[in-house]
């Protein structure tokens, strides 16, 4: 089976779910309003060199006060479906302790009117903003911060479970865990690779933990939403069927295994990698993982969700040894994509690495359902006469939707796609300067404006397809 990508008219399944996504620390602004307290983000980034241009998520896309016109806009757009997150510090803004109702209000607006512009809401419990006083606590490393995470899940599902049916436990686990605790380019910025493996494991115990609660609540749809790539060689950018060497293939697997099989085997399979727990046993050791831990983990779920920008390149050959990102993998290299154009974070655009993943994912994962959560690109946009001629995003966003398009008709179950970002946003330790929104904002005046991205999506949405 290898997926082609096509030209011309592309049909998409009925009932295709059409859509777009953000999350709070990234859009909401509004940091101090209605009794929330700070998150680990907001510590990290006025922690001076720490995100590009010092910039914070103070006022963001100001989307707090603004909620309203950005579902307006939505609605212009016919998305069918909403993918935000819900902020742990304004919900329980302590973490543990007192549940604050006026952090909740906001949710139960935004959901409601999300509601009457007839757009289905999906919301993601963890999008990274960890209440600071949880890390002060230790943070992810500890095991605590897990149950923390469920009681937190309980309150968000009681308050808006009447009218939410689709629910994400975690947002990418992996960029949480080792960009946030490993390489430390991610909040809250600490480098230790035992730390990582800690912190990961007991995100996926709590996304077991509160998959359990969600379900015994009564939530219809539950999801894991993980940042997965395709690990490749850099002779298959061009020949995707181009043969490793054996050496060129144990590096593919390593990193397979850190990127993707640590995630999805305890999830789906209630298990960790031999060669996984191998490497955690180098780094720091296994006492953190419990008997009875991957039962935990491995609660059924409903739909994987897949977050793709680009493939992983790599092959044998010595590696980023100062990477803390990678543990156990100082024999690796990570490549450029020579010879593929890139998007202005520098990732290189390969649609046919979406349709590797989707293949491989129904084929070794058949019983669950896959759904796009996140897909997009950064690029320098810039308005000229009121108009924003973003064809390099146009190009990415329909070359990834024939991928996945090719996928559907090998025949994955991918049940939606969601556009990262709807606005654009604060992008993590990059700041304001990397644009990743179908609709622009000048973060002056807060003013929105359709993208020629925006205006394409919405004829694609209109006639379910390319
Ligand atoms: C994802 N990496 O982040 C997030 O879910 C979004 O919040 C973010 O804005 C978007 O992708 C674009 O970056 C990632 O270094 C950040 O591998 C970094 C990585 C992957 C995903």
């Amino acid at each position: 089976r290898g997926a082609t990508l096509t030209q011309g008219r592309a049909d998409f399944p009925t009932g295709f779910v059409w859509g777009a996504a953000t999350a709070s620390y990234q859009i909401e602004g509004s940091v101090h309003e209605d009794g929330r307290q700070p998150s680990i983000w907001d510590t990290f980034s006025r922690t001076p060199g720490r995100v590009a241009g010092g910039d914070t998520g103070d006022v963001a896309c100001d989307h707090y006060a603004r909620h309203a016109d950005d579902i307006a806009l939505m609605g212009e757009l016919g998305l069918a479906a909403y993918r935000f997150s819900v902020a742990w510090p304004r919900v329980r803004p302590a973490g543990g302790g007192p549940v604050n109702a006026r952090g909740l209000d906001f949710y139960d607006r935004l959901v409601d009117g999300l509601l009457a512009a007839g757009i289905t809401p999906y919301a993601t419990l963890y999008h990274w903003d960890l209440p600071q006083a949880l890390e002060d606590a230790g943070g992810w490393p500890e095991r605590d911060t897990a149950h923390r995470f469920a009681e937190y899940a309980a309150d968000v599902y009681e308050r808006l479970g009447d009218r939410v049916g689709h629910w994400t436990t975690l947002n990418e686990p992996w960029v949480a865990a080792f960009l946030g605790y490993g390489n430390g380019v991610h909040a809250p910025g600490r480098t230790d690779a035992a730390a990582a493996f800690r912190a990961a494991h007991h995100l996926m115990l709590g996304h077991g933990l509160a998959t359990r609660a969600l379900r015994e609540a009564g939530a219809r749809e539950i999801s894991l939403v993980l940042n997965l790539s395709p690990v490749i060689t850099p002779a298959q950018v061009d020949d995707p069927g181009a043969e490793p060497s054996e050496a060129d293939a144990e590096a593919v697997a390593r990193i397979d295994t850190l990127l993707v099989r640590q995630f999805t085997e305890p999830a789906l399979r209630g298990e960790y990698p031999a060669a996984f727990l191998e490497i955690v046993g180098r780094n720091g050791g296994l006492d953190h993982i419990r008997d009875g831990d991957l039962e935990i983990i491995n609660q059924p779920v409903d739909v994987l969700g897949i977050n793709y920008y680009n493939p992983c390149v790599v092959e044998a050959g010595p590696g980023l040894a100062a990477d803390a990102a990678w543990p156990g993998s100082e024999d690796v290299r990570f490549c450029p994509a020579d010879g593929v154009p890139a998007t202005a974070m520098g990732w290189p655009i390969v649609p046919t690495g979406l349709s590797r993943l989707l293949v491989r994912l129904s084929d070794d994962y058949p019983e669950i359902g896959l759904m796009i959560t996140e897909n997009g690109a950064a690029f320098d946009d810039v308005v000229q006469d009121g108009r924003v001629h973003d064809e390099r995003r146009t190009g990415y966003l329909d070359g990834h939707l024939r991928a996945v398009h090719a996928a559907i008709a090998d025949g994955a179950d991918v049940r939606g796609y969601l556009v990262w970002s709807l606005l654009d946003n604060f992008e993590w330790a990059e700041g304001y300067r990397r644009r990743f929104g179908i609709v622009h904002v000048d973060f002056t005046t807060q003013r929105r404006l359709l993208k020629d991205s925006a205006l394409w999506y919405r004829e694609v949405i209109a006639r379910n397809g390319l």
